[in-house]
């Protein structure tokens, strides 16, 4: 928590040459297996993306589940197999999604944590998400935290928007410090109905972020790019995926999470701040390591 002893607020920035957190969020809930091929949605498919992906250079993975027949899930058995088989076949941090599909109950969304991620996401209010709403109440986001807490599972504090971050001021003021005792924040940018994925915006929101914060960024869609370089300019970590971005370039598909991933590290390198060790995001973010 590079900040926190001045108590200043503003995220905290990367040192120079301090390795770069890169989280691959690989499939989500919005889009279709039909449309989208490369999309991991079995079991063995997100197996094979994580590791790949470990290779390419990621340390956590950011985990929605899909059903039998491709669709959105939570449920818990799955959910509880899918934390094993990652564990069992790469070192990632877990980090299962409370946020699900837009559809999802808040308690089908609760009861992810009982299925012993390492991590969890936890948005901080709610947000318009294209011709949908994404719920995040106050008194759902203090129920999940709560239950972050007792269960020992480190949230990542997923901000849409820059009322969210007043949100989590408030949050941590008045329920204490998440499990692992460390604040590590998204930034979701670009999302129709959240903030923009621009750099602007991006400083903007870091410089309000609770002092000695860590924090990502992704942008979705066409603001992946802008946004990626925006937050290596500004001392941050990446995410990356195919929850995020299915278009590598103009005209393009992307062919696999890896290749988000290996293109995220290659920038990190250019930026002399290459991919870090998921042993190193663990002490980072205070996850410990259940295998
Ligand atoms: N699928 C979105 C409605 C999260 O994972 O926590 C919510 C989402 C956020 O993806
Ligand atoms: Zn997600």
């Amino acid at each position: 928590m590079s900040d926190s002893a001045t108590g200043k607020p503003g995220g905290g920035s990367a040192r120079p040459g301090q390795a770069t957190l890169i989280t691959v969020a690989p499939t989500g809930a919005e889009s279709e297996k039909a449309a989208v091929p490369a999309l991991p949605v079995t079991l063995d498919e997100l197996v094979t993306t994580a590791k790949e992906c470990r290779e390419a250079g990621a340390a956590v993975i950011h985990v929605h589940i899909r059903d039998a027949d491709a669709r959105p899930t939570l449920d818990l058995a799955r959910l509880r197999d899918t934390v094993h088989a990652l564990r069992e076949s790469t070192d990632l941090i877990v980090q299962l999604s409370t946020g699900g599909a837009v559809t999802d109950s808040f308690e089908r969304r609760l009861a992810v944590l009982d299925a012993g991620p390492d991590a969890c996401s936890l948005t901080c209010g709610t947000v318009n998400f294209g011709e949908d709403v994404f719920m995040n109440p106050w008194g759902f986001m203090t129920e999940l935290y709560a239950k972050t807490q007792s269960l020992g599972v480190v949230p990542e504090f997923e901000l849409f928007d820059l009322g969210h971050i007043a949100a989590l001021h408030r949050l941590l003021a008045e329920f204490g410090l998440p499990a692992g005792g460390h604040v590590h924040c998204d930034l979701v940018m670009g999302v129709p109905g959240g903030m923009p994925g621009d750099a602007a915006t991006l400083v903007a929101a870091v410089s309000a972020l609770p002092a000695g914060a860590t924090w990502s960024a992704t942008g979705i869609g066409r603001t992946s790019l802008p946004v990626l370089f925006a937050a290596l300019a500004a001392g941050g970590h990446l995410r990356v995926g195919m929850e995020d971005t299915i278009t590598f370039a103009r005209g393009r598909a992307v062919a696999s999470n890896a290749e988000l991933v290996g293109r995220a590290a290659a920038a990190a390198e250019l930026a002399q701040r290459p991919a870090m060790a998921p042993a190193e995001a663990r002490v980072m973010l205070g996850v410990p390591d259940h295998r």
